[in-house]
């Protein structure tokens, strides 16, 4: 029992050194509500409690990796009448959360995989970016960062890792317009390899086979200290970033504007432009 967040849309198993987490509500392309990110950020801590394990992978089920945060959820949490004001009732369900579940990814010591068997959005999308390698199912991947389109910006530390991975000018196209990004751009910044596959079971078994091919020839310890001096460089500009992200958009919480977009999402009076 991982805690009391745990949720029927992430299941979790372990195989010798992975710890593989997997979202599978198809149904929703893999929405999380804000439950099911602490849940996330609660089996990141399980893995890193795992002296076994060496690697936790992320991987999704149907044509989405994850459509990002779950618009019902939220609707759900503007309606419940409180005695609170607005801003705390933010801080609560919006900035602990997120701060919470992006630092936990940020600081992972294990090396952190993500299958991505199909398009990311919003924090999910931020989470991916976060990740030390992520593969590909095919070329039709891409990740979109509608905070601009929402009334949000950017969260997850993206103001961080996009610059960084992908470059400036892009990331200022990309969130700036709130412009899907497509593989020809996420090849070889974001995405490490493209497994050219079309069917998502087949997807995950090839990408953790190929895993244990490749480290039968490594000593395993010396991984989580690469990974250390990798990220050294950065590891602060994450944190720093991861704050002043939330606390920038609390006040467009407060003012009620993403809680209105998400809203007219859920009620489809609006889709994003892809
Ligand atoms: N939440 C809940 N349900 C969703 C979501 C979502 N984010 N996305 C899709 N679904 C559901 C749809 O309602 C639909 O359900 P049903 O079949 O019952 O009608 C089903 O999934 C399939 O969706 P579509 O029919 O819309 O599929 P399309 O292929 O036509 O469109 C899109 C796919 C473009 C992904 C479209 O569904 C969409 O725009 N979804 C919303 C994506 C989005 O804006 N996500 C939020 C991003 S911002 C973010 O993540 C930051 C959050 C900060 C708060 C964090 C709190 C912890």
């Amino acid at each position: 029992m991982a805690g009391d967040n745990s949720s029927e849309r992430i299941k979790y198993f372990v195989d010798g050194p992975f710890f593989v987490i997997r979202l599978c509500d198809p149904g929703s392309l893999n929405a999380l509500n804000g439950n099911d990110y602490l849940y996330l950020a609660e089996l990141l801590e399980k893995s890193e409690r795992n002296s076994d394990v060496y690697f936790t992978v992320l991987q999704s089920s149907g044509r989405f990796f994850s459509s990002g945060a779950d618009f019902q959820s939220i609707s759900k949490a503007q309606e419940t009448k409180t005695s609170e004001p607005e801003l705390n009732k933010w801080l609560a369900y919006f900035v602990s959360r997120n701060v919470y579940v992006t630092d936990m990814f940020a600081r992972h010591s294990k090396i952190l995989i993500c299958c991505m068997n199909g398009p990311a959005i919003g924090l999910s999308a931020a989470l991916c970016a976060l990740c030390d390698i992520v593969y590909s199912m095919n070329d039709k991947v891409y990740l979109l960062f509608p905070f601009s389109s929402i009334g949000l910006v950017t969260e997850g530390a993206t103001s961080v890792t996009l610059p960084m991975k992908l470059g400036s000018s892009w990331t200022f196209e990309s969130l700036l317009f709130s412009s899907p990004i497509r593989f020809d751009k996420l090849d070889g910044t974001i995405v490490a390899k493209n497994y050219e596959m079309d069917n998502v079971e087949k997807f995950n078994d090839a990408v953790l086979e190929e895993l244990k091919s490749k480290i039968k020839p490594l000593y395993l310890p010396t991984l989580p200290d690469i990974k250390k001096l990798l990220r050294e460089r950065y590891s602060q500009e994450l944190s720093r970033a991861n704050s002043v992200e939330v606390n920038d958009a609390i006040k467009y919480w407060v003012r009620g504007i993403p809680q209105r977009s998400f809203k007219q999402l859920s009620q489809k009076q609006r889709k994003h432009k892809l």
